[in-house]
């Protein structure tokens, strides 16, 4: 049965499954929604609106912890999670807390600017759509511009700055978790580096293909990047991509 990821291309939680299902090799289908239009045929298939949502044994499952705690399981060898019990409580916990306050943030920090860049959004999350589908998806941005601000936390400026903080604050936090070895939890990589690194991906401009932004990037993105250009976490998060985030697993 295929295995087949719902996604949005480019989305920091999207890239957490994206990265599980390729460090493991699980040959997988990706089907990329737009965001907005998505809602319907998401709820339908998994019963709550927000991708990623993955289908496995003819089951949908949402969220990208659910997700890399289900391909632990069925996939084990090579091991996101520590095999120390304690370790893997402290690398799961940090992911719970990563997943509830940093990936908010730094998605609310970059869609501060992204939202009123309605072409550039479009060239993201359109990527690969027919020429017709793209145009229609651009020419409704003004309509869904509100939606898209509230949905991301931006409609209301005391809550951009107080993420503009918390992003700052997990960036100097994430500083001093790292061992000597280089990794947040014991001496190798864990799901815990997994999720820090690509929540904080939008901020990092890694490489990769499935996170690496169209180009020319406009300025008030560029602006916004540059407030935290320079922290040595960002260098340690594009380090843990060209180290441990592989090229595509193969397409079903
Ligand atoms: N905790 C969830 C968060 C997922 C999430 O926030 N998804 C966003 C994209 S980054 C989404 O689908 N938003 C669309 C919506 O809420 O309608 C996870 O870890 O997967």
């Amino acid at each position: 049965m295929a295995i087949v990821l719902h996604q949005f291309e480019f989305s920091h939680f999207n890239d957490k499954a994206r990265w599980a299902l390729d460090f493991k090799a699980v040959p997988h289908e990706r089907v990329s929604y737009l965001p907005g239009p998505h809602r319907p045929a998401i709820q339908r298939l998994s019963g709550q609106m927000q991708t990623p949502v993955l289908e496995l044994d003819g089951e949908p499952i949402a969220g990208s912890a659910a997700i890399i705690d289900r391909l632990e399981e069925r996939f084990p060898d090579p091991a996101l999670y520590p095999e120390d019990g304690a370790e893997r409580e402290q690398a799961l916990a940090l992911q719970t807390e990563m997943d509830q306050t940093l990936g908010p943030a730094a998605r609310t920090v970059v869609f501060s600017a992204l939202v009123n860049e309605g072409a550039y959004m479009t060239s993201m999350f359109a990527r690969g759509k027919p020429a017709a589908k793209r145009a229609l998806y651009r020419a409704a941005f003004p309509l869904a511009r509100g939606m898209i601000a509230r949905g991301n936390g931006v409609d209301d400026p005391a809550n951009v700055a107080v993420c503009f903080q918390t992003t700052r604050e997990w960036l100097d936090r994430l500083t001093t978790l790292r061992s000597p070895a280089g990794y947040l939890v014991g001496d190798r990589f864990s799901v815990a580096d997994l999720t820090a690194a690509a929540l904080l991906a939008p901020l990092a401009e890694v490489g990769h293909v499935d996170m690496r932004r169209p180009r020319p990037i406009p300025e008030s993105v560029t602006e916004v990047l540059n407030r935290f250009a320079g922290h040595p976490t960002l260098d340690w998060v594009r380090e843990i991509y060209a180290r441990h985030r592989p090229e595509r697993s193969a397409r079903l």
